[in-house]
């Protein structure tokens, strides 16, 4: 089965016939610190106003971080984060918002805020998660991960990591499926970093095209990732451009219809010239 080419996200589309950019809006303190010339909402408008005149077709907003070590933070927590910026956002952009959440209160009311879509780390797998996702009737992305961000980190295992995700991302979509979400609003992801050593990083990367079999549009996110910090000579996480670039072109060159990043304006340079070869490839093939 082929993935769907247009997603409607309560109301606003994204067209993923070519491979798209979802910029990356983090909300966890401390991540708009600017020395207190505008409050923390002001600068995060701004970087969003910033990466859609850059070109991204969806903004990602989170307010948990996930990182490896990463302490939970409470429903109300995250929602004081993220519900008031969505709101405003959902009024002022032609773009549609995706909300980066594990939370099934937080996804109900990020949805009744505007948001339109869920992209969830845990693929749906919080209680109640299931049930709210398939109520808010917009797009959700399904992400690997094995074990949790305290201590994902901490030996993980596969027997074969490329067929290990597949089979767990098929399985959360027939869950998903069996929960009443329809196929075409899924999407999935292999979770660069989520519980993998670089060696399963790599190989996930080299057989990213595997995924494509489960017939659902994959979103990658490696942008600034700690493996491209690690095969640049654990080089610091601002330095990690030009090695987030190249996993981004390889990744979109096997089939990925989402590139998750920070550096939007690269990102989306890089990937018009993939777009311009695929182009080729349909009209002459
Ligand atoms: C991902 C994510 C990812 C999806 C984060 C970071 C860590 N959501 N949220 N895929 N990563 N779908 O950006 O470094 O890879 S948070």
């Amino acid at each position: 089965m082929s993935a769907p080419k247009i997603l409607d996200c309560a109301g606003k589309t994204l067209d993923l016939s070519q491979p798209q950019v979802m910029g990356i809006l983090n909300l966890t303190p401390d991540s708009f610190s600017d020395g207190g010339r505008f409050t923390a909402r002001d600068a995060a408008i701004k970087h969003a106003m910033q990466m859609i005149d850059e070109g991204a077709a969806i903004i990602d907003v989170g307010g948990e971080s996930t990182r490896p070590g990463a302490q939970p933070v409470t429903a109300q927590q995250e929602m004081d984060r993220v519900i008031p910026l969505i709101e405003t956002l959902a009024g002022e952009i032609p773009l549609p918002i995706s909300v980066d959440t594990s939370k099934a209160e937080v996804m109900r009311e990020a949805v009744s805020a505007g948001a339109g879509m869920i992209n969830d780390v845990m693929a749906l797998r919080d209680s109640g998660a299931l049930e709210a996702a398939a109520e808010a009737a917009v797009p959700v992305c399904l992400m690997h991960m094995q074990g949790e961000p305290r201590t994902m980190q901490c030996n993980p295992h596969y027997d074969d990591v490329v067929d290990d995700v597949k089979t767990f991302l098929q399985q959360r979509l027939d869950a998903c499926v069996a929960s009443g979400i329809p196929q075409d609003r899924l999407i999935v992801d292999p979770g660069f970093g989520f519980g993998k050593t670089l060696p399963h990083n790599l190989a996930l990367l080299d057989g990213l095209q595997n995924l494509d079999q489960l017939g659902v549009p994959l979103l990658v996110g490696i942008s600034r990732k700690s493996m491209i910090g690690a095969l640049l000579g654990e080089r610091a996480v601002e330095e990690r451009l030009y090695g987030s670039l190249a996993a981004a072109v390889m990744a979109a060159m096997k089939g990925s219809a989402i590139l998750r990043v920070h550096d939007v304006q690269a990102t989306v340079d890089a990937l018009k010239i993939v777009s311009a070869v695929q182009a080729v490839n349909l009209v002459i093939k």
